[in-house]
């Protein structure tokens, strides 16, 4: 038997080995709900449905998947239940779309039917392969429920539609060898091509309870091997699902990078999704890739205490280089807070956030999120308040746009800091507790101060987001807290018959690295009927809500700006706009 047989019959006997193994059970990643996940939706109900994010008509929907730019077109890619408003039925649903703003849906592009995805084609990214053209990298689940990495290729690379994918019958592309948990082994991202003559892609992990993210090295993008490392690990954090690595300049603050940019001033972001609670962190660090290893930063807090893209309802994010416009864009998934007998009754579940640019802040230490321009085009109806002040305990309303649909952008001015409140340094590491604990109606000294969003005028139900400045008498700095708190937006009971069904209102919070030298810090928010996205201090701290209100909906709604410390805050300027619905989003999706 010649050499090339022998392999032949090797690898026949780990495939063999792979569809007939006892790996049972898939980790506790999405609820899954047998009896629900095919039930198709009887009707939708439009009333919490967002006019300017990104979702399909019906049904359930979750990650962002292989986003880009390839000729004239943005293409978003979705995991998409086809037949119900819970997880299940996973195909790759596309839509495509010429500013970011109106969408069309097309064909699904990936759904199971091969051995290699039959149970399921889960996420994934998309590579554009010089002499190829774009290629998804995605995760497939064989019969067993072992997680497979594939790639599939356009039909026709020079339809800019991308409509017809092809999955190969020589995939999968990489299976997980005896060292590894085949049923979390998945999302590899997009590939980036090395001096060394290889393509990189990293795949996310756990062994036992480290979190991992493998390397895989390829040089034609079909043969694949694991680095002999993983690229970076950390104890006690679960499954790492959707990785992110990508580098951002340290000198020029303006544009993104695209992956296989080598240069001295550069950091490397490495983002991953915790399965455990479903909330996401990131490290800024160096990437050595000779070693093929990455190091975050001293500074830079690597697990449970790290950074976050969004410290609300934000998930399995995913972002691209877009070289029509040399920046790096973020999509998320804000998934519901719902109870599943809702997201049924509702016949839609989950929806995109307003994709937003990715840049390292100039102080060095964070990111700055910032939606893209594009939405601006929606902006209608405008008012503006100028040099107001708020004193303790009141509520001035923004008046003459559309509260429930709005873009709200709020510069305050705070004239002293005299009375901010000590900061405790237990607090240090628990903003969701200090947020839970201070609220918004609690009295301080400064702040708390912000906008109430959806909101009834007796506030029986209301959204507020704000801020609370702290003195922090070990570095004499303020140290900002910012809060998103969902826990009054909404009368609605929770009722549902199981505990983990119930309605989650929670009070999302994190801190805002500013030293208001100038006094002043902005808010801006984006109202989407069931979706609010705030930006704090232009982009430093980030926190999407999903609210479900019964009375302040639609023309019910109402908007305001509030102060409740003691120290009278100024509203230097407060520019609000009604959003208009795209002409376009995503209709026709199957
Ligand atoms: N969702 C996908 C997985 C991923 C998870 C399945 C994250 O590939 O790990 O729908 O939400």
């Amino acid at each position: 038997m010649g050499v090339s047989n022998i392999v032949s019959v090797f690898l026949l006997l780990v495939l063999i080995n792979l569809s007939s193994n006892n790996i049972k059970g898939i980790e506790a990643f999405h609820k899954v709900y047998e009896k629900l996940q095919s039930q198709s939706v009887e009707s939708v109900n439009p009333l919490h449905r967002s006019a300017f994010h990104f979702q399909p008509p019906k049904h359930w929907i979750n990650d962002p998947n292989g986003p880009l730019y390839y000729k004239g077109f943005y293409h978003l890619f979705y995991q998409y239940n086809t037949k119900g408003a819970v997880w299940g039925n996973i195909v790759w649903a596309h839509s495509i779309s010429k500013d970011l703003v109106n969408w069309e849906a097309l064909e699904h592009a990936l759904y199971p039917s091969k051995w290699f995805d039959v149970k399921g084609t889960w996420s994934g990214s998309i590579t554009i392969v010089p002499g190829k053209g774009p290629i998804i990298l995605y995760t497939g689940v064989n019969k067993n429920e072992t997680q497979l990495q594939n790639y599939a290729i356009p039909e026709d690379p020079s339809d800019p539609y991308l409509r017809k994918w092809i999955k190969p019958d020589d995939n999968p592309i990489a299976m997980p060898d005896y060292t590894m948990n085949g049923s979390a082994f998945r999302d590899p991202t997009t590939a980036w091509f090395s001096k060394d003559g290889h393509w990189r892609t990293v795949v996310g992990s756990r062994r036992k309870h480290r979190g991992i993210a493998y390397i895989y090295r390829s040089r034609d993008f079909k043969h694949w091997v694991k680095a002999k490392h993983p690229v970076h690990s950390k104890e006690s954090t679960g499954m790492w699902e959707c990785p992110d690595f990508f580098p951002v300049s340290t000198t020029d603050f303006e544009n993104g990078l695209d992956l296989d940019y080598v240069g001295p001033n550069t950091k490397h972001v490495l983002k991953v999704s915790l399965d455990i609670t479903r909330f996401e962190y990131y490290t800024l660090g160096k990437y050595d890739p000779k070693k093929d290893r990455y190091v975050p930063d001293g500074n830079s807090p690597d697990g449970w205490e790290g950074l976050r893209f969004d410290y609300g309802n934000f998930y399995a994010s995913k972002t691209f280089f877009d070289y029509k416009k040399n920046r790096r864009i973020l999509w998320g998934w804000a998934n519901e807070s719902d109870t599943v007998e809702d997201d049924i009754s509702k016949g839609w579940a989950g929806l995109q956030v307003i994709p937003r640019t990715v840049l390292l802040d100039s102080n060095k230490r964070h990111l700055v999120f910032w939606p893209i321009e594009e939405i601006e085009s929606l902006r209608g109806n405008y008012v503006r308040m100028n040099n107001q002040n708020i004193k303790m305990g009141q509520r001035l309303e923004v008046k003459g746009i559309t509260p429930a649909q709005a873009d709200v952008e709020v510069t305050f001015n705070i004239p002293s800091l005299e009375k901010a409140e000590t900061f405790d340094p237990s607090f240090k590491l628990k903003p969701l507790e200090l947020c839970k604990m201070k609220g918004s109606n609690v009295t301080g000294g400064v702040g708390p101060f912000g906008l109430i969003t959806l909101a009834t005028p007796d506030l029986e139900e209301y959204t507020p987001v704000f801020f609370r400045v702290f003195k922090d008498t070990s570095t004499h700095k303020p140290k900002v807290l910012m809060c998103s708190d969902a826990r009054p937006s909404s009368l609605k009971q929770d009722r549902g018959p199981l505990k983990q069904d119930k309605m989650y209102k929670p009070s999302f919070a994190g801190f805002v690295d500013v030293d208001l030298a100038d006094g002043r810090i902005s808010l801006r928010s984006l109202i989407d009927h069931s979706v609010i996205e705030s930006f704090g201090a232009l982009g430093k701290t980030v926190i999407t809500s999903r609210v479900y209100p019964v009375k302040a909906v639609k023309e019910n709604a109402h908007l305001y700006v509030f102060n409740n410390g003691t120290q009278i805050v100024n509203v230097e300027s407060l520019n609000a706009w009604s959003m208009q619905r795209p002409l376009q989003m995503n209709n026709g999706a199957q």
